[in-house]
This record gives structure tokens, C-alpha cells and sequence, in this order.
């Protein structure tokens, strides 16, 4: 009771937090919590880039290098090389799956996790100064440890997750993450250089007001999300609000009830997103927040990946909304 208190206490630091419920994980040994603790830093990295992003890019324009005598590199992949690299320092990792590189990169074949990664998602918006993520899910591996990776480590389920989470750099910086006893959100202090936990056990409202959908292409929509849409639209009850940054948009559903559609359309029939870098973490999330995650049929942790950058439909956010969006079908 009084360790339950003490670990959702507001203000607690974020590693603090990780070792007072390291015991929760079935296998705690430290190496999860390590994990988790690489890659809070690599977020502390990629969210100082963030921040000097339009000063990069000046630099950049006068064909300059940094300080380590790089030249500058664009942000999604400057962020894809910190997190590799704090991941491949920390041992824990034995494979890395990635949005930025065609194949899984072998890590540390002692390791006895395989990360999925979106290092810098929302990639219409790094540019132009509006909020952008990183986004994330772990799996222990299914082989031994030591021998090569198969197939059977790198295509899990959404339901093998063991962690999950996202980094939001928005007008604070927060990382939200789970494993699987609630979620948990720490907003970063950047004069200390620490996360502190500002919301904890967050609940996804089961109803809402917000839907979030890019309704551009609706004319190659199904017809199930159409006449949702025109459900939404009826009698002005209804709010849309659509960032175009996976993480931004799911967060404010998260925090004030709403629901994130991304259908098949003509130019994309299996949707835009990414199961296993973009939809198996923020699902997870959200069903231990109460909400929901479908492909507009079935659970999205159900779905047996193919293939690393397979897609997928993607309905996520408050229980009834998605419920109702699937009702139509
Ligand atoms: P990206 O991985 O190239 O950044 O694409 C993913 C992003 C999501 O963050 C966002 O929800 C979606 O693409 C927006 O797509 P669209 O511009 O078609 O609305
Ligand atoms: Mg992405």
C-alpha cells in the first residue's frame, strides 16, 4: 500500500518511478528498467535537437557541420542514430526494428529484447514547428539468448509487448509509457534534465466529443467511416481536430476523450500507419487506459505481422467511439 503510494507519488522522477515498480515486471532483473532508462535519455537528446530545429536548419542552409564535424542531417534520422546508439551502448537490446531503416538491425545478440521504434514520427510536421513523437514497443525474444535472431523475435504481436510508450515534443515534452499495470506519464523539466511524473494512472475518458481524421482523401474512405463521419457531424455535438502527428493527435484523445481514424484509401488501401513501430504501442497504451485499438474489424495487438513495415487500418481512442465507428461496418 504505502510502496503503491510512494510510486505514483506527482512529482517522482522518472527513475526513480522505474525502480520503485521494477518488481511489477514478471522477469524483473533490471535489464527492462535499464531499457526504459536508454531511452529516456535518447529522448532527452532528440528533444534538445527539437528544440534547435529551425537554428539546424539555418546552419544547415549555410552548409555548416556540428560539433562533431557532422554534417547537419535531417531530424528523423538524427533521431534514428540517437536512439541506436543509446540502445546499442545499453546491451539490453538484441534487435532493432525501425521506421528509418529497411531491415532490423542486429544489436547485441545477448540481449533479450527486440525494440520497435518510430524515432521521430509525424514527418509533415518536423519542419514547420508543430508537435512530432517518438514511438515505441518492446518484446523479450523468443530465442535463446546468444544464438541468432529468427523471424519468431522479430514478428510478434502487439499482445507479446512487455513495454510500450511514446515521447510527445509538444509545448512540454512528456514520455507516456506502460507495461502493462497502467499508464504513466511524465512531463520533462529541462532546466533539471529530469522527467517527473505529472499524470499518473491515466484513464482514457470512455466517451468523447473529438474525432481526428485527415478527411482529404474521404472519397476512397470505406463506407462504414463515411457515414461514421457523417454520424459525428449530424447535430454539432461532434469537434474535429486533426494535428497530422500520430502521438499529439492520440494524446489529446487520451486526455480528453476522442477518437483517431486512419482508413484504407485509394492511394493507401491498407491505411498510412505502421503496425509495429506506430499502431501495436499507442493500442497497447490504450487499452490500459480503457480505450480501444481495431483495424475496423479485429484487435490490433491480435494481428500476426507479415512483414516489418506492414500497415494497417487504425481506429484507437475512447471504447464507445470506437465502437460506434465499428458499429457501421
Ligand atoms: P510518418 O511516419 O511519415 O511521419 O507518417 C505518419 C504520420 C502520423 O504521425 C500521422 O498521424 C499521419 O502520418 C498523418 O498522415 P496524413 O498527412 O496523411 O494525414
Ligand atoms: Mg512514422
Amino acid at each position: 500500500m504505502e510502496q503503491s503510494r510512494i510510486a505514483h507519488s506527482i512529482g517522482i522522477a522518472l527513475d526513480r518511478f522505474i525502480k520503485n515498480n521494477q518488481g511489477q515486471f514478471q522477469y524483473a532483473s533490471g535489464e527492462l528498467s535499464q531499457l526504459l532508462r536508454d531511452i529516456a535519455l535518447a529522448s532527452k537528446v532528440v528533444n534538445r535537437e527539437v528544440n534547435k530545429a529551425g537554428l539546424i536548419d539555418i546552419m544547415g542552409a549555410l552548409g555548416s557541420q556540428n560539433s562533431a564535424g557532422d554534417d547537419q542531417q535531417k531530424l528523423d534520422v538524427l533521431a534514428n542514430i540517437r536512439f541506436t546508439r543509446a540502445l546499442t551502448k545499453g546491451g539490453e537490446v538484441c534487435a532493432l526494428i525501425s521506421e528509418e531503416t529497411e531491415s532490423y538491425v542486429d544489436l547485441n545478440n545477448k540481449g533479450k529484447y527486440v525494440i520497435a521504434i518510430d524515432p521521430l514520427d509525424g514527418s509533415s510536421n518536423i519542419d514547420v514547428n508543430v508537435s512530432i513523437g517518438t514511438i515505441f514497443s518492446i518484446y523479450r525474444r523468443k530465442s535463446p539468448e546468444g544464438t541468432p535472431i529468427r523471424d519468431e523475435d522479430i514478428l510478434q504481436k502487439g499482445s507479446e509487448q512487455v513495454a510500450a510508450g511514446y515521447i510527445l515534443y509538444g509545448s512540454s515534452t512528456m514520455l507516456v509509457y506502460t507495461t502493462g499495470h497502467g499508464v504513466n506519464g511524465f512531463t520533462y523539466e529541462p532546466t533539471l534534465g529530469e522527467y517527473f511524473l505529472s499524470h499518473p494512472d491515466q484513464k482514457m475518458p470512455e466517451d468523447g466529443k473529438i474525432f481526428s481524421v485527415n478527411e482529404g482523401p474521404a472519397a476512397s474512405f470505406p463506407a462504414s467511416v463515411e457515414k461514421y463521419l457523417q454520424y459525428c457531424k449530424k447535430d454539432g455535438s461532434y469537434t474535429a481536430r486533426y494535428i497530422g502527428s500520430l502521438v499529439a493527435d492520440f494524446h489529446r484523445n487520451m486526455l480528453k476523450g476522442g477518437i483517431y481514424i486512419y482508413p484504407g484509401t485509394a492511394k493507401n488501401p491498407q491505411g498510412k500507419l505502421r503496425l509495429m513501430y506506430e499502431c501495436n504501442a499507442l493500442s497497447f497504451i490504450a487499452e490500459q487506459a480503457g480505450g480501444l485499438a481495431s483495424d475496423g474489424k479485429n484487435r490490433i495487438l491480435d494481428i500476426q505481422p507479415k512483414a516489418l513495415h506492414q500497415r494497417t487500418p487504425f481506429y484507437v481512442g475512447s471504447k464507445k467511439m470506437v465502437e460506434k465507428a465499428k458499429s457501421f461496418d
